[in-house]
């Protein structure tokens, strides 16, 4: 068959776009060769339905030992009881938790969207705020930290049954411990998303979530670094408390109601050239590079926080205890959607944000949200984190002069080419 330059080209021309920015988008990253490598390859073909030793189609043998040891990698990662790694992504986990745990109209407790929470918790644009009676808690005006004594007395009042832990613009670790005594003052469920921090927790440079949620949901893509997708794990199994039963009407441990939720309550075949790529990102998680990668993320996101105040930028919870950073930039007279604009004519890549509180809409917003993630595998240092705020320094300070925008933009090229980005792939 004749090759598809037409797709390849576009390919390879992101491939210079990932090449010659600055990407800062605290959920993206860039995986290695060979998850790639996994991802581009023959168990794209195979259809598996069902799980290792007990599939709906034949040929499956390899296929399973790809997925199990995919399984038992990720449970070393976590000390974890039990895994499941065949959801498409960070939502088709949640939707799966969800069908696994309660019955449609129950309610959910999360952190609002507008405070930093994530779609899948509650949001009324998302199934779980239209098959769920959605409740939320935020966080603090002066602090911008969760308001758990707003989390608890919603709790009390409401008497959801679960209680969503987790964010994808929240700046500071969680107490996990709080909200699981609070849960089990009103029978409830704990769930933890960790998608974004899920690798620091996995060197344990952040709370463990396992200790004390029941279920713990994440991305495989943002710290993880793997291929995109998602995952689901408990530390120890146990009963669904809300009489959830399995589709023949029959009790069964919420490990067994999760696989079932997962397939064939939600998806069908299992994406495997997927899960071969998330085995190998789980083996290079379990390296001691890796270590030293989560622990310099940490090391360049305060080094860039640390920054950025210094020019007078304002930081929700004036920090960070994580790879992310969320800035209100209504003293600065910007909005987050023109930061953004603004920031991408420069070949520096982020998102416009919600800051709590926010006057502005989700198109428009006051913030933008900063993560380490992508720059450090890359190879930056903190000492790399100072000249980088600069220069969005220098954008944001000069919005509608493009001249110095197109001098910073050739800034971005010359100090971004010192770190190359895959070599291998010409
Ligand atoms: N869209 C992801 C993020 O950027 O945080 C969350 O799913």
């Amino acid at each position: 068959m004749q090759r598809d330059t037409q797709v390849f080209d576009l390919i390879h021309k992101e491939l210079e776009r990932q090449r010659n920015g600055i990407e800062l988008i605290a959920s993206e990253n860039f995986t290695s060769l060979q998850v790639m490598q996994a991802m581009g390859s023959v168990p794209t073909n195979k259809y598996a339905e069902g799980y290792p030793g007990k599939r709906f189609y034949g040929g499956c043998e390899v296929i399973d030992e790809i997925e199990t040891l995919a399984i038992e990698r990720l449970k070393k990662i976590f000390n974890a009881g039990w895994a499941n790694v065949q959801p498409h992504s960070g939502a088709q986990a949640n939707t799966a938790v969800f069908l696994a745990c309660l019955k449609p109209g129950d309610k959910i407790l999360g952190l609002d969207l507008s405070m930093g929470g994530h779609l899948t918790h509650g949001s009324p644009a998302n199934f779980s705020g239209k098959n769920y009676q959605a409740l939320f808690y935020g966080v603090k005006k002066d602090t911008g930290t969760i308001d758990y004594d707003q989390l608890e007395a919603t709790a009390k009042a409401e008497k959801p049954k679960m209680i969503i832990c987790g964010a994808s613009a929240y700046s500071r670790d969680w107490d996990y411990q709080r909200v699981r005594a609070i849960a089990d003052q009103i029978g409830a469920l704990v769930l933890a998303d960790i998608a974004h921090p899920a690798g620091l927790i996995a060197k344990g440079l952040l709370n463990d979530p396992f200790e004390h949620c029941h279920i713990v949901s994440s991305t495989t893509h943002k710290t993880l670094r793997g291929p995109r997708g998602g995952i689901i794990m408990m530390r120890h199994d146990f009963d669904n408390p809300f009489g959830v039963k399995d589709p023949k009407g029959n009790t069964r441990p919420m490990s067994a109601l999760l696989d079932l939720a997962v397939f064939p309550g939600m998806q069908g075949g299992p994406l495997e050239h997927v899960i071969a790529a998330k085995g190998v990102s789980f083996g290079e998680i379990l390296t001691d590079e890796y270590t030293i990668y989560a622990r310099q993320i940490i090391k360049n996101a305060q080094a860039m926080s640390a920054a950025f105040v210094k020019r007078g930028y304002n930081l929700i919870s004036n920090g960070t205890d994580n790879h992310l950073m969320l800035i209100d930039l209504r003293n600065k007279n910007l909005t987050g959607k023109k930061a953004q604009e603004t920031l991408d004519k420069a070949h520096i890549t982020l998102n416009k944000n919600a800051v709590p509180f926010d006057d502005k809409s989700p198109f428009i917003t006051s913030g933008i949200r900063v993560g380490v993630p992508a720059v450090t595998t890359r190879g930056l240092l903190e000492t790399d984190m100072e000249p980088i705020v600069e220069m969005i320094d220098t954008v944001l300070s000069n919005a509608g002069n493009e001249e110095k925008i197109n001098e910073v933009k050739n800034q971005v090229h010359s100090f971004i080419s010192r770190f190359p980005l895959y070599p291998e792939l010409g």
